[in-house]
């Protein structure tokens, strides 16, 4: 099973930012469950580089802008390890494969007849590098994003016939009801294709620093058909030697902001029929990320959530839990360094690092270490039954955060269990030899394949504890509550969410 999954590749005229890091996250949580599930993934992640931000941010400084985007995509780059992403290849639009993939399609599209040379007249945000049609405008003449003033600009330059796409978009989409999801956002997209779509510029003149038409090379491509098309030329030569297009091309799954919808409801796919190629399977559009207020994270409002504090604060897992667990993916949501400090102490420390640390112990304490190999509790068992596939089923939609509130609602079961059971009382009593081996057995097991389904959000934790437990596979068939205890020797375990 070929499974293909790409985030957005960032600007890097500024930092990376929190939103950054939970776009990733989230990609990242998608294809380790997808690993689970034995597929073969490819995990796509880059740098926007080309276009007027970059160019702008550059001139600022008096430097290139290949001098501005290789400084920057460093940094966004460095912050992959930081938090535990497991990306297969890193595209930058500046590398030359891209380029050349880019011209060859943008060849094909021309060749097909879907472009020509005309005046463009518009009101551009810079910072959205776009021109934005009269519906989106807000009053004033201001970005509907941005909420900054819009500047009129005409020039002349080559377009994309995005207009003869209508029919074949709005088929596009009443055949796949999951092409866009959530479904609010498969609604918006299509309100925006049905209110009527106008051409699209495709170059400038007036700039240099972007990838060159090759049919007229006075002109660059506009930033946002290079940044595009990097889903698909990436796969040309991400791995040296071979073409991996065959094997993943459509991508899977594109996973977005919902700033960024138009592009890759919209454009994106017509884009590709006019090239002639096939369509991605799903974009999801996740939500935006605000600050503990509620408002728009900004510095001067002082709401930020830098990402890298929390993670030397409580640790990159504690990031990546945090951001998955406290804003459903696909709504916005405030997030703040205290909430984060707050989940980390009553959810991974209290609940699943005390479960973890409580089952090792006592397995230790009263049974040398040794799992007992007895049949486990059927009623607790019985209630693992249907969650890998409900997990699967819920992940298939990218819904992650769904998906870790079923595996967290079986770590606050099996808390319960062990209040009911109280093993420290079955232990002072011969009699119930039996009883104590059966609820130990129960609970590593379960402790196990709570681990091995939470191993997508926390890798580094999960990983420590499925080592203590001897079972370090993280197959999600390996993730079947086993009906008998395993027999195996338990390794002491260090507190896996410790004070801090
Ligand atoms: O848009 N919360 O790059 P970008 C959540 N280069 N997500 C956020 C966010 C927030 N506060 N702020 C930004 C671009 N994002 C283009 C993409 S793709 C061919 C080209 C998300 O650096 C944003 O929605 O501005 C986007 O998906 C990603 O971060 C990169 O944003």
């Amino acid at each position: 099973m070929a499974f293909y999954i790409t985030t957005a590749i960032d600007y890097v005229n500024g930092a990376p930012h929190v939103g950054h890091a939970y776009e990733k996250i989230a990609t990242d949580v998608i294809a380790r469950h997808m690993r689970q599930r034995g597929g073969d993934v490819f995990f796509l992640t880059g740098a926007d580089e080309h276009g007027e931000p970059v160019a702008d941010a550059a001139a600022a400084e008096g430097i290139a802008p290949q001098e501005l985007a290789d400084r920057n995509t460093a940094r966004f780059k460095a912050l992959l390890p930081v938090l535990e992403i497991s990306n297969d290849f890193y595209i930058r639009t500046t590398d030359d494969e891209h380029e050349r993939r880019v011209q060859e399609v943008m060849q094909r599209i021309h060749d097909n007849g879907y472009t020509y040379k005309g005046l463009y007249e518009g009101w551009y945000c810079p910072r959205c590098a776009d021109f934005k049609v009269e519906n989106e405008i807000l009053e004033g003449n201001l970005c509907p994003i941005h909420q900054i003033a819009l500047t009129r600009e005409s020039e002349e330059n080559w377009f994309f016939k995005l207009s003869e796409f209508q029919t074949e978009l709005e088929a596009l989409y009443a055949d796949h009801p999951s092409f866009v999801m959530p479904l609010a956002r498969y609604n918006e997209a299509l309100s925006f294709i049905q209110s009527g779509l106008q051409d699209v510029s495709l170059s400038r003149r007036h700039l240099k620093w972007g990838v060159t038409v090759p049919w007229d090379p006075d002109h660059v491509f506009y930033v946002w058909f290079d940044a595009l098309l990097n889903y698909y030329t990436a796969l040309g030569y991400a791995r040296p030697g071979a073409d991996l297009t065959e094997l993943f091309w459509p991508a899977t799954f594109h996973i977005i902001g919902k700033d960024i919808l138009k592009f890759h409801t919209v454009f994106w796919p017509a884009m590709l029929m006019a090239a002639g190629l096939p369509i991605p399977e799903h974009v999801f559009v996740h939500g935006f990320l605000l600050g503990a207020d509620g408002r728009k994270m900004s510095k001067s409002l002082g709401n930020v959530l830098d990402p890298f504090e929390v993670i030397d604060a409580l640790g990159a897992d504690a990031l990546r839990f945090y951001l998955m667990r406290e804003v459903q993916f696909g709504a916005d949501g405030a997030v703040g360094p205290e909430a984060a400090r707050a989940r980390y102490e009553a959810e991974l420390a209290n609940e699943y690092g005390n479960l973890a640390s409580r089952t090792v112990a006592m397995v230790r304490r009263y049974r040398d270490g040794v799992v007992p190999e007895v049949e486990v509790d059927p009623v607790l068992r019985g209630e693992f039954d249907r969650l890998v596939d409900d997990i699967i089923d819920l992940m298939d939609g990218a819904e992650v955060t769904a998906a870790l509130d079923l595996v967290w609602q079986r770590v606050r079961r099996c808390n319960r269990y062990v209040e009911e059971r109280a093993p420290w009382q079955l232990a002072k009593d011969d009699a119930a030899a039996h009883e104590l081996n059966v609820v130990l057995a129960t609970l590593t097991e379960a402790v196990r394949v709570i681990s091995v389904l939470l191993s997508p959000y926390l890798p580094d934790a999960t990983a420590k504890l499925l080592d203590a437990l001897g079972s370090p596979v993280l197959s999600l068939d390996g993730a079947a509550f086993a009906p008998r205890g395993s027999g195996a020797l338990l390794e002491p375990l260090e507190p896996l969410f410790p004070r801090r």
